[in-house]
This record gives structure tokens, C-alpha cells and sequence, in this order.
């Protein structure tokens, strides 16, 4: 490998004088020379350069195979390679936490750790494990033709959180895997921001030749309300090939592809679904004769079915069964959340699907996992919603889990070294995570017992009682309890000073989406469908009607349950992270917006962060490592340095240069300053050039 000079520090513990500013700056200057990434010991920092860089083909990916960290120039493949490192030789469970606001490049660092982890394999079982290989990166096209959209801050944005564990066998080659997705914005489906598009799915299918388009009429031209402003392009119907091959690789049947996207049109019909009558509000939504036929046909249900679930409500009061007629506005309302819930359930048992085909066989043995955590970055909108406060609450958690085991590796490591360890001072953001969670008095605890009461509560009444539990919280505010702050409406907006900084939420819709209840009639309907997947996907809606009074949880407690469950497990595995950060708003290449850069610098932690790292140890290495990279420096281990061991040989070493603030401990050798580091690493740039003339002479037979 050619020895490229470096530019600025490629390691931010080796900064001489650390500030912010110091640190903004070597980032900088490595982004302007396309180094997009720096480590801060075995974190990585990453920066999204928005452009194509010639640095992730296999001769990259060669460079990295078997190499620590150090020795190398930092790249998201040496993050791949080390956990599988740890994978094989200490048989651990590892997982890759990416992190970043919305289009810093989390989504596209975790393809890069799946596409290192799929090419590093041993030689065996190659055709097997070729299938593995390729079924885990094929799902991610799924994935993201589904569950991602153009956003105002990113093109291709993840609209879900995903999860996914990678198995191994006990050689080390993947062996299957699991997904886990959280929380699909399904909101999207019916309302758009402007400037935005609805998910990928619907303009794939529009752009493309499939034959459900000609069965149901539709056209790519036709100006579909669910798509917004936006039309298919010539970019979709080639993404929208790349789906459907996917679908093949992962093995679903072509019945089981045509119904997917049956769903998909039926999903686009049903917005074009419109009524009449109904605004007396008991003389019945009529449903306009015509437009219900399209969706009626792509759903594969009845037509007087679906014209009645919109029209009109059972329900079951007591032993009887009442019928209520719907206004215009509550048919609509109906409309909209079988259109949510179609999609929601069409995107999990998608996923579902992609896990029975990536499982690990029966009978195969499952060794030990790499866990790749993709999720949404935070988000701050124009106007944000109870999705941003879920998608920002997950990414609180997230931090949170940041700090915990950053802190407790660090310490854990100086106590088996007998160090004293005097903690950083950081801003710890429980204190946001309980103001969201806590039992009882969390925002969450306090939405979910304004759902459960028996009478209607609405938007504005959940506000006032967040206002009055919540009065005097450092990180939570409304116009109610600063009347003054004219950025907050009242009775509509309140605010959290999240760790990534404030975000102000309307309180419109927080209840309905909390509830996120689905009247079993529409259940029942979309389980009635022949569309067999349709049905297959609505298990529920055999229930008896009288028989389904209770509750399911709310959408904010399942999200929280699933992320404690996800945070559980990933305090069970040894961590490595990603942090990636966002250069500017534009998604421009080339183009630094040093106050945007600054502000996820702050709240991302990042200085604190190298201040943790160096206040202890600027540099950890394995004895053998050590001497193998410095043994040039000193006569006593050149060429080489038989008869001693890697410890006796990196003190032997050490003496011969005169530095002495290391500490050697069991397996690793810790120097305790940079500079020591620093000028390790300056002595050896300056005899390489000696050594490569040295060997080049000795393979011309010139001495
Ligand atoms: V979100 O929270 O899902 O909205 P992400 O996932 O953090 O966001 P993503 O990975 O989707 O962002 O990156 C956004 C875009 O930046 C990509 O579509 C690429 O066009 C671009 N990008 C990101 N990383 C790289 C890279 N390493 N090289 C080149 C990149 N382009
Ligand atoms: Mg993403």
C-alpha cells in the first residue's frame, strides 16, 4: 500500500491542543483533502463529502483486512474489520451504533459495514455463503424502496429504524440474519411537507412496467394525490428493477411481488377515493360513485365492503351491535387511516418476509453476531410532529447509551489497569430521556393516560395536562408556562430542549396517533381481501367484532418498549460507533458550513468525547502491534528481536528512546500522552524513506 501523506491528524487524541476550534479545524482541512474520516481512538467520526469517493473498492477493502485500527488511515471498513476481528478471536457479540442527524450518512456507512462484512469471508462453504452474502445486502433495496423518501434534508431518508443482526458461524462467515424495524412514519402516506415525496414504493410502481398499472388503469402521468407535487422519474423505473430483482434474489414468489404491489396501487386508490353528502354528520358519508372502483379492485375486497367501512362505524355496544354513520369528515378521516394502516402493516410484513429468508437454517450453528443499528437521524422541521418526537426520542435514547458505555468502557478498561480515573465532565442527557419516559410522569406516561380515559380528550386538553405536570422542567416548555415566548402558539406548540437542541411540536394529532387504533370493521375488510397476502397480513380481522374491546397498547409505549428491549441488547455486545455529521444543509458536495458543523460537534459530545479518551491513555496497543510498527526505532528490535517477547521487547524498545510515560498492562501497552505518540510516529515517518531505499537495494542484490 502507498504510504499517502497525512493530512492534519487522522486520530483527533493526537490534536496538541484541543478546542473546539482545533478540532473543527483538522476536520476541515481532512474534508477538504476528501479525508472524510477521523478517528477519536476507536470511534469514528464521519462526514458526509456528498460525492462519489474512490475509497470503498476491494483493493480498499484488502487494506483494511486483519489491520488494527491504527495502522491504517481511518475508514469505516477498519470499524467492519475490527469487530469481526473481536467476532473471531474473543467469540464476542459486537455492534455498530451510527449516529448523525438526518442525512449525515448513517444509512450509507451501514451498507459500506455490511458490504466489508459480506467480502471478508473465509474460502469455505463459498456458495452458501455467497447466498447469505447477497440475500443481507438485497434486503436493504427492499428496505429502502419501502420504508425511505425524499425529506427536505435528505433525498434518500430512512423513514423507520432498522436493526439488523448479522449471525456467524464459528469460523466467522455470516451465516443469515435478523431485522428489526421500528416505527415506520406512515404518516407520509397521507400528508406531505412541502417539497417532499411519499415513499419510493409509489413512484417505482407508477414509473415501471408493471402489469397491475394497465389492470387497474393507471398511469405514470396521472397527477395521484398521495404523490404531491412530485412525479416518477427515470431514476424510479431503474430503482423500481432493482427492487424487483431483489424480491427475486430473496426467493418471493412472483403471486406473492404481484400482491405487494397490488397493495401499493390500492394504497395510491384509495386517495383518490372521494365523498359526498355526510355533512349533517348522521345522514351517512356517501362515497362518490367511480373513484372507489380502483381501490376496490387493486385491495381485492368487495366493493359494497369497502363502501361501507368508509360510510359508516360498527360498534359493539354491549351485547349489541350499533351502527353509526359517518360525517364527511370522519369518511375521510377513515379513508386516510386504512390508507396508514395498509401501508404500516404492508412495510412490516415486508420485513417479516425478509426474515424468513435471511434466517439462519435449522440446524446451522449460530456462533456469535454483529448488530448494525441504522436508525433516523434527529430531526427538526418546519412544523414537527408526534413522529419528530418519536424519531427524537430514540435518538436520545441513543445518546444516552453513548455516554453510558463510553464512560464504562473506558473506566472498566483503567480498572483492570489499576488506573485512577477522574471522569469528564459531559452533559448527560438522562435528565431529557426521563422527561419523555419516566413512569407516571413522562410525556409518554401522560399521553397514554389521557388515550385510556374514557371520555374524549383532546389535543388541547392533553397540552394542558403536560403543561401542568411538566411546569418547571428544565427541558420542557409552552406558551401557557412562558407567555411571552411568541414562537410558541398557544394551546398548540410545546417545546423540548432536546440534547441536539430545542425542537417546538404542535400538539395536533397527538392523541389520534398515540391511540393508533384501527376500527376492527376496516380489520375485518382488509382481511376479507383476496389478495392472499393482504389477507394473510390482517390475521386480526377474523376477531368477532364484540369480542375485541381491548385496548392494544399505545403507539409511543410500544415504541418505547421496543427501544428499551433494543438498548438491552446492545449493552449485552461489545460497541464500536459511528458518528457521522453533516457538512452542510444543501447536500452540496465540497461546501462546509462551519456553524452547522459546530453545532453537532457540541451535541454530539465529540470533544468531550477525546477529552475521555486522553484523559487516561491517548493510545492503547497490543504488545505484538506495537513492536511490529516501531521496531525500526531502536537497534535492539531491528530487524528483529528474537529471544524476546512482544512486552519485553516494546520496554527494550522504549528504554533505547527514552520514554517512560506508558504503562504496561496485561495484553496492551498504554501511553499515557499524545505527544509521546506523536513522536513515535514522526520518528518512524522519518526512517521509512531510509528503509524502502534499505530494502529496495537488498532486493537488487546491491549489498
Ligand atoms: V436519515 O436519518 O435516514 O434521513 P442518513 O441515513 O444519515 O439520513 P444517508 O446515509 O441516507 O443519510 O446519506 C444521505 C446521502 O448522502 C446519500 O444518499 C448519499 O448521496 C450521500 N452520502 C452519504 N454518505 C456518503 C459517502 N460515504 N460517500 C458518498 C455519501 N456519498
Ligand atoms: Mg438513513
Amino acid at each position: 500500500m502507498a504510504t499517502q501523506p497525512e493530512v492534519g491528524v487522522s486520530d483527533f487524541v493526537l490534536l496538541d491542543n484541543l478546542t473546539t476550534e482545533t478540532f473543527i479545524e483538522n476536520l476541515h482541512l481532512r474534508f477538504q483533502h476528501n479525508k472524510i474520516y477521523t478517528y477519536i481512538g476507536e470511534v469514528l467520526v464521519s462526514v458526509n463529502p456528498y460525492k462519489t469517493l474512490d475509497i470503498y473498492g476491494p483493493q480498499h477493502m484488502a487494506q483494511y483486512r486483519g489491520r488494527e485500527m491504527f495502522e491504517v488511515p481511518p475508514h469505516v471498513y477498519a470499524v467492519a474489520d475490527a469487530c469481526q476481528r473481536v467476532l473471531r478471536q474473543q467469540g464476542r457479540d459486537t455492534c455498530v451504533l451510527i449516529s448523525g442527524e438526518s442525512g449525515a450518512g448513517k444509512t450509507e456507512a451501514s451498507k459500506f459495514i455490511m458490504k466489508y462484512i459480506a467480502a471478508n469471508t473465509t474460502q469455505v462453504h463459498r456458495e452458501y455463503i455467497d447466498r447469505v452474502k447477497n440475500v443481507l445486502i438485497q434486503s436493504n433495496t427492499i428496505l429502502e424502496t419501502f420504508g425511505n423518501a425524499k425529506t427536505n434534508r435528505n433525498d434518500n431518508s430512512s423513514r423507520f429504524g432498522k436493526y439488523m443482526d448479522i449471525h456467524f458461524d464459528y469460523k466467522g462467515d455470516p451465516v443469515g440474519g435478523h431485522i428489526s424495524n421500528y416505527l415506520l412514519e406512515k404518516s407520509r402516506v397521507v400528508s406531505l411537507q412541502p417539497g417532499e415525496r411519499n415513499f419510493h414504493s409509489f413512484y417505482q410502481l407508477l414509473s415501471s412496467n408493471n402489469p397491475v398499472l394497465k389492470k387497474l388503469g393507471m398511469s405514470t402521468n396521472t397527477a395521484y394525490k398521495i404523490l404531491g407535487s412530485e412525479r416518477p422519474t427515470a431514476h424510479d423505473s431503474k430503482l423500481y428493477s432493482q427492487t424487483n430483482s431483489a424480491f427475486n434474489a430473496l426467493g418471493f414468489s412472483n403471486s406473492v411481488i404481484e400482491d405487494i404491489w397490488n397493495i401499493v396501487a390500492g394504497v395510491i386508490l384509495l386517495g383518490e377515493v372521494t365523498f359526498e353528502g355526510g355533512e349533517g354528520g348522521e345522514e351517512g358519508g356517501a362515497v362518490a360513485a367511480g373513484a372507489v372502483a380502483g381501490a376496490v379492485r387493486a385491495l381485492g375486497v368487495a366493493e359494497a365492503g369497502l363502501r361501507a367501512v368508509l360510510g359508516r362505524r360498527v360498534l359493539a355496544a354491549g351485547h349489541d351491535l350499533v351502527t353509526k354513520q359517518h360525517s364527511l369528515v370522519d369518511a375521510h378521516y377513515t379513508r386516510l387511516a386504512l390508507a396508514k394502516a395498509a401501508y404500516d402493516r404492508l412495510f412490516t410484513w415486508i420485513v417479516q418476509q425478509i426474515n424468513k429468508a435471511i434466517d439462519v437454517p435449522a440446524g446451522t450453528y449460530k456462533n456469535t453476531l454483529i448488530g448494525v443499528l441504522d436508525i433516523y437521524g434527529f430531526e427538526i422541521f418546519e412544523t414537527n410532529s408526534f413522529e419528530q418526537f418519536c424519531i427524537n426520542y430514540c435518538n436520545e435514547k441513543l445518546q444516552q447509551l453513548f455516554i453510558e458505555l463510553v464512560l464504562k468502557q473506558e473506566q472498566e478498561e483503567y480498572a483492570r489497569e489499576g488506573i485512577q480515573w477522574t471522569p469528564v465532565q459531559y452533559f448527560n442527557n438522562r435528565i431529557i430521556c426521563e422527561l419523555i419516559d419516566a413512569p407516571h410522569h413522562g410525556v409518554i406516561a401522560i399521553m397514554d393516560e389521557a388515550c385510556l380515559n374514557p371520555t374524549q380528550i383532546t389535543d388541547q386538553q392533553l397540552l394542558e395536562a403536560m403543561d401542568k405536570r411538566l411546569t418547571g422542567h428544565r427541558h420542557y416548555t409552552s406558551r401557557q408556562l412562558a407567555p411571552t415566548d411568541k414562537k410558541l402558539k398557544h394551546g398548540v406548540d410545546f417545546r423540548i430542549t432536546h440534547y441536539a437542541g430545542d425542537v417546538t411540536y404542535a400538539i395536533t394529532g397527538f392523541m389520534d396517533k398515540n391511540k393508533d387504533s384501527l376500527w376492527q370493521d376496516l380489520k375485518r375488510l382488509l382481511h376479507s381481501s383476496s389478495n392472499a397476502s393482504l389477507a394473510a397480513m390482517w390475521p386480526e380481522g377474523a376477531a368477532d367484532i364484540q369480542k375485541t374491546s381491548r385496548r392494544p397498547p399505545s403507539a409511543a409505549s410500544l415504541f418505547r418498549s421496543s427501544l428499551a428491549a433494543l438498548v438491552a441488547g446492545l449493552h449485552s455486545k461489545e460497541p464500536f460507533y459511528v458518528r457521522c455529521l453533516k457538512p452542510n444543509p444543501l447536500q452540496a458536495p465540497s461546501t462546509w458550513d462551519p456553524l452547522l458543523v459546530q453545532h453537532q460537534t457540541a451535541y454530539l459530545g465529540l470533544v468531550e468525547n477525546v477529552r475521555v479518551r486522553r484523559a487516561g491513555f491517548a493510545c492503547r496497543v497490543r504488545y505484538d502491534r506495537f513492536v511490529q510498527r516501531y521496531k525500526m526505532l531502536s537497534q535492539y528490535t531491528w530487524p528483529n528481536y528474537r529471544g524476546h517477547s512482544p512486552r519485553d521487547a516494546a520496554a527494550v524498545l522504549l528504554r533505547d528512546l527514552r520514554l517512560d510515560d506508558v504503562h504496561y498492562g496485561h495484553t496492551k501497552l498504554f501511553i499515557r500522552s499524545a505527544k509521546t505518540l506523536q513522536s513515535l510516529e514522526a520518528a518512524r515517518a522519518e526512517l521509512i524513506p531510509s528503509i524502502v531505499v534499505l530494502l529496495q537495494k537488498l532486493w537488487r542484490g546491491a549489498i
